[in-house]
């Protein structure tokens, strides 16, 4: 409706949340704003009212303290089963790709048919990350010079990227096509362009890919 079609497992969850979180203070918004204007009008100033002088309302404090306290509990909840899920277990059968963000660009490893890093097959790759529909992926995120933060909204995935710490995320992509990553956090002159590409594709089509490149590098 309002946000990106959702290309990840995690997605609709997420949304979920976001629509749930905007019809509640949504529906506050409109509350509060339409009783502000009433008291507007209705106690304006008008020949011979005298102003009266209110020292406060137990009762009305109380409701309007145990309410929102009631709904932030409830959200805490709800979100903590959601977050549970992305960052409590990665799937067994996870793929691995590694990412170092930079001034600015993103730098993109396969581990290659070995299945580990630093090694000769390992595949690589400048903003191009290429992702198996349907088939989890583990991302490790790292830095090299200062904070980035991993942006696909296609995904719902955002996660900082801080130096001298690995972070470490998983997605499992649900359509085929191409998305964005954008730098969510910002890191310099050229935060503005710090874009990569993803495309989700099915498997055989991804490891012909991943031939093609290591092939031409
Ligand atoms: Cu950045």
């Amino acid at each position: 409706m309002l946000l990106p079609p959702v290309a990840s497992s995690i997605g609709p969850a997420i949304d979920r949340l976001f629509y749930l979180i905007l019809a509640v203070t949504g529906f506050f918004f409109i509350l509060v704003e339409g009783a502000l204007v009433w008291f507007v009008i209705h106690y304006r100033q008008r020949p011979g009212r005298t102003a009266a002088y209110v020292h406060g309302n137990t009762v009305a404090e109380i409701i309007w303290t145990a309410i929102p306290a009631v709904i932030l509990i409830w959200l805490t909840f709800a979100s903590q089963r959601v977050w549970a899920t992305i960052h409590g277990h990665i799937p067994a059968n996870a793929a691995e790709v590694e990412i170092l963000a930079e001034q600015f660009a993103w730098n993109i490893r396969y581990p290659g048919p070995d299945g580990r890093f630093e090694t000769a097959d390992d595949v690589t790759t400048i903003n191009q990350l290429h992702l198996a529909l349907n088939h989890p992926t583990v991302i490790w995120l790292k830095s090299k010079d200062v904070i980035h933060s991993f942006f696909v909204p296609a995904f719902r995935i955002k996660q900082d990227a801080v130096p001298g710490r690995g972070g470490q995320i998983w997605v499992k992509p649900t359509r085929p096509g191409q998305y964005e990553i954008a730098c969510a956090e910002l890191c310099g002159l050229g935060h503005y362009r710090m874009r990569g590409f993803i495309t989700v594709e099915p498997w055989d089509q991804l490891q012909q890919w991943l031939k093609e490149t290591k092939a031409n590098e």
